[in-house]
């Protein structure tokens, strides 16, 4: 088009067009908006999904009643505003993009109530107001033109042109992470956020109809792949060993492996849980593999050695499916089966989801006496102080053996209340000039108080041990304790905490020579978790530091209880090789004893420098893809049962 009929049809556009033009205009800027306050990434071929979203919407706009438009314009603006404004919000926090399955789910984000006001609003968030500015002004101030319905068929061919293109530029790996939606950010850079929404909406909305949505397929390629990677019983030095015994697993709140072994002043974090480390076996590379349901994810991947659903949790959109787990399997064995914990029983519907695992019995919130709350309930010295005469009590009716998971609830974000019940001083002290002076340091700021925090779960559990054993109750039981995901806190938090110079009372400067660097993959891999099985009467005082998931635990606890789940995903990290180990996460991300490998930005990150095989990311991915689509099928089709 020629300079100057270009700058015509602008003129022309802005005069007899306004609204309509503003409306395209700004639902594609705030695009740009949430690119920039999210990823920050720019997939020059996406613009064209978005472009080709909003005129698609434009042009439908065409065939409402001209008096009837504007409104039209207002409400598709709210729908568009709203799924930049969201993504935005939820990204900053959570580093991934929001889920509409999330509904079903956010009674429960509402409960953690506390945790969501440390969820910050940043200004950008609210950028992608002014378009409601604009537009209201716009239709005050304006009217558009009649525009022909014939130019709803001319809108559809520029929306198709847009896709054209689009399509044609979008690399092929891109479809099949559209049709999956486990990696949400790859999709968002690739697709923009409105292709990304509806792709997410169509994938929530995919498991209700089931039926007609790739049933079979789902059906065959679960079945060819467990025929073909078929998982048999191994045993090894750790086989049985524990058979016949009692477990109390304590399922412990946000609980990090950075804490393990941590001092202030002189005073261990954790000294109890240490005492435990070194006796016992500790898995030092330990990982959980949570999605949206945290804490409810790692139930469920711990019991059954598959990996949380892709959309929604578990616990909540398919609480009613069939699923093969640890409490069961011990529960053929003879063992009665457990839980415990001070919330109520409908949270993360435990009280349902519990009853399906095969727990015989769910003691929450209302078997207990609330005779001290703090953060979300119950405090943790209250409930591990009432569960020893409860366990006695299932004991002494011959209940045995029993496996009980105690899920600890006081060390949850945000760690306000539960700071002055620890003893930990983390502020410092520095010679300055020959006079002493105190500095807050970690003093009430958010890691502060998680350490404390952790001293108090921590002190709690050295209690509840020293209970147990008073109460004859260690003699046969076997303790596990396992984080059950990392704690969310920032990376600031980090490098406040490595990097703090309590002379200049602030972080050192990044030239500094014992500057630590924590950048995001250091992040990534510090969010590991404890994992440790230990028992009174049985010191073996070893580190397993092979990678492992909550994944594996099916398999490596199983074998030493002598359980065998079939169709559990994992490994016995007993038996398998340091360099076959891996641990997938939830976007496809990655973890062995070379490399962390992050989806998103498809890189890798190496942790120990050797050469490596040409293949070895890509069939580690494919190995990561496929775990993750078979366990989501096993989970949206119901599989279990219906396998051969
Ligand atoms: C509450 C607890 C917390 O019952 O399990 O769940 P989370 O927020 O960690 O998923
Ligand atoms: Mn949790």
């Amino acid at each position: 088009m020629k300079k100057k009929n270009y700058k015509e049809l602008v003129v022309k556009i802005k005069k007899n067009y306004p609204i309509i033009s503003l409306y395209i205009l700004g639902n594609f800027i705030n695009t740009i908006f949430a690119r920039l306050f999210t990823t920050g990434h720019f997939q020059f071929r996406s613009i064209f999904f978005d472009l080709a979203f909003v005129i698609l919407l434009a042009s439908l706009s065409l065939l409402v009643q001209k008096k009837r438009r504007n409104w039209y314009y207002g409400i598709t603006t709210f729908l568009m505003v709203a799924i930049c404004m969201t993504n935005s919000l939820y990204y900053n926090y959570y580093g991934s993009f929001i889920s509409v399955s999330l509904l079903a789910t956010s009674v429960f984000v509402k409960d953690v109530g506390d945790a969501v006001v440390d969820m910050v609003v940043r200004p950008c968030d609210l950028t992608y107001l002014w378009l409601f500015i604009g537009l209201f002004w716009a239709c005050r101030k304006f009217k558009d033109d009649d525009i022909a319905k014939a130019y709803f068929k001319k809108g559809l061919l520029v929306v198709a042109a847009m896709l054209g293109i689009g399509l044609v530029l979008q690399p092929n790996y891109s479809f099949s992470r559209l049709y999956k939606l486990w990696n949400r950010v790859m999709v968002f850079d690739s697709w923009g956020p409105y292709v990304y929404q509806m792709d997410d909406i169509v994938q929530s909305l995919k498991p209700k109809f089931n039926s007609i949505f790739g049933y079979d397929r789902a059906l065959k390629e679960t079945n060819d792949y467990y025929a073909e990677n078929e998982r048999k019983a191994v045993k090894n030095g750790y086989s049985d060993i524990f058979e016949g015994k009692n477990v109390i697993a304590i399922h412990a709140e946000s609980l990090q492996a950075f804490t393990i072994g941590l001092a202030f002043n002189g005073q261990e974090v954790t000294p109890n849980i240490n005492k435990l480390v070194n006796e016992g076996m500790y898995f030092s590379n330990f990982y959980a593999q949570v999605g949206v349901g945290t804490s409810s994810d790692t139930e469920f991947t711990y019991a059954t050695g598959l990996l949380p659903a892709n959309n929604g949790t578990v616990f909540v959109n398919y609480y009613n499916n069939k699923y093969l787990t640890m409490q069961q399997l011990l529960k053929n064995k003879g063992y009665y089966v457990f839980s415990m914990h001070g919330n109520v029983g409908d949270f993360w519907n435990r009280e349902a989801m519990h009853v399906n695992m095969g727990y015989d019995k769910f003691y929450s919130k209302s078997s207990f006496v609330i005779d001290e709350e703090f953060g979300l309930g119950l405090s943790d010295a209250s409930f591990f102080r009432q569960v020893v005469p409860m366990i006695k009590e299932i004991s002494d009716e011959g209940l045995t053996p029993f496996y009980g998971t105690l899920i600890t609830l006081t060390n949850h974000t945000p760690w306000r209340d539960v700071a002055k019940y620890s003893e930990i001083d983390v502020s410092m002290s520095v010679n300055i000039d020959g006079e002493v002076v105190r500095r807050d340091y970690l003093e009430d700021t958010l890691m502060g108080r998680y350490i404390k925090s952790v001293n108090y779960m921590d002190k709690a559990i050295g209690n509840f041990i020293d209970e147990m054993d008073e109460a004859g109750l260690l003699d046969n039981t076997v303790i596990v304790i396992y984080g059950d995901h990392d704690a969310r806190l920032g990376k600031k938090q980090f490098n406040y905490m490595y990097n703090y110079d309590p002379v200049i009372d602030d972080v050192k400067d990044i030239d500094a020579d014992d500057y630590i660097e924590f950048n995001d993959y250091d992040y990534e891999l510090n969010r590991k978790v404890p994992f440790i099985i230990w028992s009174k009467d049985m010191k073996s005082n070893i580190e397993i530091d092979t990678p492992m998931g909550m994944i594996d635990v099916m398999a490596t606890l199983g074998n030493m209880l002598g359980v065998y789940n079939k169709y559990a995903l994992g490994n016995d990290v007993m038996s398998i090789k340091k360099e076959d180990a891996i641990v997938v996460f939830k976007d496809g991300s990655y973890l062995t004893d070379k490399i962390y490998y992050n989806a998103k930005n498809n890189e890798s990150y190496t942790i120990k420098s050797s050469i490596l095989a040409d293949d070895y990311i890509t069939k580690r991915s494919e190995y990561a893809d496929k775990i993750i689509e078979i366990s989501d099928n096993i989970i949206t089709y119901d599989l279990i049962g219906k396998l051969n």
